[in-house]
């Protein structure tokens, strides 16, 4: 994963501050790409540890065209908590503590952070046992899994891209058009943060299914190592489901930056030796929609220890 370390160290040593949404402020440079040939091992980052259970979680949420984080939830997985968190605080029906900036507030105020810290675990409860409850604010809305498979047309029905895109790939391999967007404009405002990977295409060629990201904004530290394990799998699930070897995958960034709350662990992580890469295991013949987290496991992967870091909201 050399390409991971040198991205990030082009960034430190040659981005520019930048403010940004959260009040956090980056680091940032725009337009960079990173190329992994998956024939060399799955890339999942090494000089720290990547906890890759999340990562299968949440595809396969995507691939089920779920937006709601109950599933999330039930498969111990946090990392959408604080975007539905948000809905639910600035919503009329809540009563509790102002939790007005709680993404800063709870890095800067020890106090407040106890609150937060109870208020997220009553509301975590909430979303796992009741059902309307978790209707209405355990749902990210348009997200991912909604513009996957079911993109609303003008007309009334919808399309399922994820579909049609394996079918493209099974029938018509050599077409140009193998393209999945998360990036519908009309839904943007009904969605609880407008997609960050926002599209990606598939390229046949030599019996192998390669596929290049557009991601808008890459946060390097947290994201970026879960986005290139994601696609990654991704690539080899839709490989598998067409009878094609899994090729390259191609990774583009728009805004690529550093939190200014993570140089120390980026530091400490540019300073750790790379160890080789896993490789990824799937037990099963299942289609790609009835794929379960525990059919997809990863072996020798013997990171560096995982370093903590706050994520921004
Ligand atoms: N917002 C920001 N600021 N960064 C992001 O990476 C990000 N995402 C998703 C949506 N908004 C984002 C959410 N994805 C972690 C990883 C991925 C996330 C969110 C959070 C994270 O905290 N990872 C920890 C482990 C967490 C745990 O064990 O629960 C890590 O150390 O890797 C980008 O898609």
């Amino acid at each position: 994963m050399k390409q991971y370390h040198d991205l990030l160290e082009q960034v430190l040593n040659h981005g520019i501050s930048k403010g940004d949404r959260t009040g956090i402020g980056t680091i940032s440079s725009f337009g960079h790409q990173m190329r992994f040939d998956l024939q060399k091992g799955f890339p999942l980052v090494t000089t720290k540890r990547v906890p890759f259970g999340l990562i299968v979680s949440e595809l396969l949420w995507f691939i089920k065209g779920d937006t709601n984080i109950r599933y999330l939830l039930e498969h111990n997985n946090h990392i959408w908590d604080e975007w539905a968190f948000k809905n639910w605080v600035e919503s009329d029906e809540y009563t509790g503590p102002d939790m007005t900036d709680f993404g800063l507030r709870s890095l800067n105020d020890e106090e407040f952070n106890l609150d937060y810290k109870a208020e997220m675990k009553r509301f975590q409860e909430k979303v796992l046992t009741d059902d309307s409850f978790a209707l209405k604010y355990g749902d990210l809305g348009a997200v991912y899994g909604k513009q996957w498979r079911e993109w609303q047309k003008s007309t009334g029905d919808t399309i399922d891209q994820l579909k049609e895109v394996i079918a493209s790939i099974k029938h018509n391999p050599d077409s140009r058009r193998h393209i999945i967007s998360a990036w519908n404009p009309e839904d943007i405002p009904n969605m609880a943060l407008p997609p960050c990977h926002t599209m990606f295409q598939f390229y046949v060629g030599d019996g192998k299914l390669s596929c290049q990201l557009y991601q808008r904004s890459g946060d390097l530290f947290l994201g970026i190592p879960f986005n290139i394990a994601s696609y990654a799998l991704l690539t080899h699930l839709i490989a598998a489901e067409c009878g094609l070897k899994p090729g390259e995958f191609i990774h583009t960034i728009g805004d690529a930056h550093i939190y200014s709350n993570h140089l120390d662990q980026v530091n400490t992580q540019l300073s750790r030796s790379h160890k080789s890469l896993p490789t990824l295991r799937i037990d099963s013949g299942k289609s790609i929609f009835e794929l379960e987290p525990s059919d997809i496991s990863i072996d020798n992967y013997e990171p560096h220890p995982a370093i903590k870091a706050p994520v921004a909201v």
